[in-house]
């Protein structure tokens, strides 16, 4: 049996379904599951074969109806050392982002329980650091209960962990990890240079052997050619298990960040990855991400068309700007789709 849709097979839409393969493992060969030019073959689908094969694929093991509210908090912001040229947050970017301390674990709690009083059912706590120490880990720890407490999913974005770190947050009931592997392999050295992307797979890597999930995902309109959108989506399905969670961010273009002025994505491009994210993994919440400020209704609803179940919710992501929760409420609404926990299933065998 093959283990996924065939990307060439849109001539004959209605049969790639029953291949699906609702496993996230790899085979027991060891092989990864999809090469780059299979994930480039299903970015070339005619657009109509892609979303179709999309929305099947998300019907098959998700309520198209639900989608997930992840609200974000920068828990520590700016000052980071490492140089993401995207980032805000990085030192090395004139984008005038204070550096602040560590945030009380009160106000945490306080934006935790507003969180859930809005509706959101998922709580991510972002920190600007190439790495927590022992005693920030501590810290967080201490959020993580109680953004338990408030009765949200736990994430938390720290930057790189060391072995033991994983575990204490795991003790705390940290549900996921959030570590992105942001570009393709060939592009990451021109993106960032003080850590490498084996860094990230090894963070990756201690995570899921700590039995946290994995969110784990990337950025386009970072300059990157097709086939290198086509290298991320590979290197993110290939992992395995992949991911539980993908968010698929778009370049927010931050003033003084060495990106600032990337010429526009196409976002139709964009739809395209969020389908074929959804496709090569089929049982993972596909977050659309960063960059849905600017981001027109429309494009937004062909995204949740393509297999997108999950966004971020609250009026700022980590310093930029996201939609008033008011107006993705509404848009929701005027879509026909609600707010919601999507929980995976295997497809009926038909
Ligand atoms: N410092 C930690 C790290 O990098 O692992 C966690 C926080 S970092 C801000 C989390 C992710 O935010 C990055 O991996 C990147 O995917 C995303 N991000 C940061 N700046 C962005 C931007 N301007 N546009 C889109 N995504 C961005
Ligand atoms: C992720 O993939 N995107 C979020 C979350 N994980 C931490 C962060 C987006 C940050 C966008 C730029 C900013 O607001 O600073
Ligand atoms: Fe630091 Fe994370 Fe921003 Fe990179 S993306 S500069 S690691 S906060």
């Amino acid at each position: 049996m093959s283990h996924r849709p065939d990307a060439l097979a849109h001539e004959h839409p209605l049969q790639f379904h029953a291949c699906l393969d609702e496993h996230p493992a790899r085979p027991a060969s060891g092989q990864p599951v999809w090469s780059v030019d299979e994930v480039l073959a299903l970015l070339a689908l005619p657009f109509p074969d892609l979303i179709y094969q999309a929305q099947t694929v998300h019907r098959a093991h998700f309520d198209p109806h639900l989608v997930e509210l992840a609200t974000l908090l920068s828990v520590k912001t700016g000052g980071c050392p490492e140089d993401c040229s995207y980032c805000p947050q990085s030192v090395h970017a004139d984008a005038g982002v204070p550096a602040s301390k560590l945030m009380a674990v009160d106000a945490v709690r306080t934006a935790a329980l507003a969180a859930k009083a809005a509706g959101a059912t998922r709580f991510c706590m972002g920190a600007a650091w190439r790495a927590p120490k022992d005693r920030d880990i501590e810290v967080v720890a201490e959020m993580v209960r109680e953004v338990k407490a408030a009765g949200l999913q736990a994430c938390a974005t720290l930057g790189m962990l060391a072995e033991g770190q994983v575990d204490v947050l795991r003790d705390a009931g940290l549900d996921y990890y959030n570590h992105n592997l942001d570009s393709a392999p060939d592009l990451y050295g021109d993106i960032i240079t003080t850590r490498d992307y084996q860094d990230r797979l090894d963070t990756l890597a201690r995570v899921r052997r700590a039995g946290v999930s994995v969110c784990c995902g990337g950025i386009v309109g970072l300059g990157e050619t097709r086939l290198q959108r086509a290298g991320l989506i590979a290197e993110l399905a290939n992992l395995n298990p992949y991911p539980e969670s993908v968010p698929i961010n778009h370049l927010v273009k931050v003033a003084g960040t060495p990106l600032a002025h990337q010429p526009d994505l196409d976002p139709l491009e964009f739809v395209r990855v969020i389908a074929v994210a959804r496709i090569t993994m089929p049982m993972a919440r596909v977050r659309l991400s960063a960059g849905r400020h600017d981001m027109s209704d429309a494009v937004q609803a062909l995204c949740f068309v393509a297999g997108a179940n999950s966004i971020f919710y609250g009026e700022k992501l980590l310093t930029t700007d996201n939609p008033e929760g008011s107006d993705d409420l509404a848009l929701l609404t005027k879509l026909g789709l609600q707010p919601g926990e999507p929980v995976a299933r295997a497809p009926s065998a038909a």
